[in-house]
């Protein structure tokens, strides 16, 4: 009888080809969670290098059929999980048609991500500016899930040195990015302490990409 009462808000364009949908997961957030301890109890969180030798701030993991590796060579793509020597856990159902759906809400159809990397964050963890951009196909979008503590995104343009816009993201909001937009500079500012009710002292990331 309310059911109208409670339709989904417009996503809120907050770059060219770069959307916000706020509060998108809203009940299916739990179960989102929990398949993302699934996969963490196979690939579990770990604190990657990155080249130059310094030590993400961020733990990480991934899910699908490649997943996302830093270390002193580089940055890439690998089909196995350097830590267990396994491949990485397969993408859950309903991480998929999550990541799936986000994007055809925007107009992205046929969205089939094959990498979904895990960031968690505890406060004090940031992201610094940065691209995505060790994906093959760079005419898929980036979907980008947000659980648990608030943060703040910084999205840039397509320099380094470009003007950085700045927005809250809360527990369940969803960003989707691609076309004109897909190479954008971005990161995420320090986590500031505070409680979850589901997650804790942690925010939890999902980034869904097209990778192979
Ligand atoms: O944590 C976020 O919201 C962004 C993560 C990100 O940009 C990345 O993993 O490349
Ligand atoms: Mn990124």
């Amino acid at each position: 009888m309310m059911d109208d009462l409670f339709v989904d808000p417009d996503p809120v364009p907050v770059a060219q080809a770069a959307w916000l949908l706020r509060g998108y997961l809203r009940e299916s957030a739990p179960q989102i969670i929990e398949s993302v301890r699934g996969v963490l109890r196979q690939s579990p969180l770990r604190t990657m290098q990155v080249p130059g030798g310094k030590w993400m701030s961020v733990k990480t993991s991934s899910c699908g059929a490649l997943g996302w590796v830093s270390d002193a060579l580089g940055y890439r793509y690998a089909d196995t999980d350097p830590l267990t020597g396994q491949p990485w856990p397969a993408m859950p159902t309903a991480l998929q048609v999550l990541a799936r759906d986000a994007a055809a809400e925007v107009g992205f159809g046929a969205f089939e991500p094959d990498a979904c990397l895990i960031n968690c964050y505890q406060p004090g963890a940031k992201m610094g500016l940065h691209q995505d951009r060790d994906e093959k196909d760079l005419s898929a979008p980036i979907v980008s899930v947000s659980l648990g503590l608030p943060a703040v995104f910084m999205f840039g343009g397509s320099k380094r040195s470009d003007a950085v816009k700045r927005f809250p993201l809360e527990h369940g909001d969803v960003l989707v990015w691609g076309g004109v937009s897909r190479m954008v500079y971005h990161g995420v500012a320090p986590l500031k302490a505070g409680h979850h009710p589901l997650l804790g002292e942690w925010r939890v990331n999902l980034t869904f990409r097209r990778a192979g």
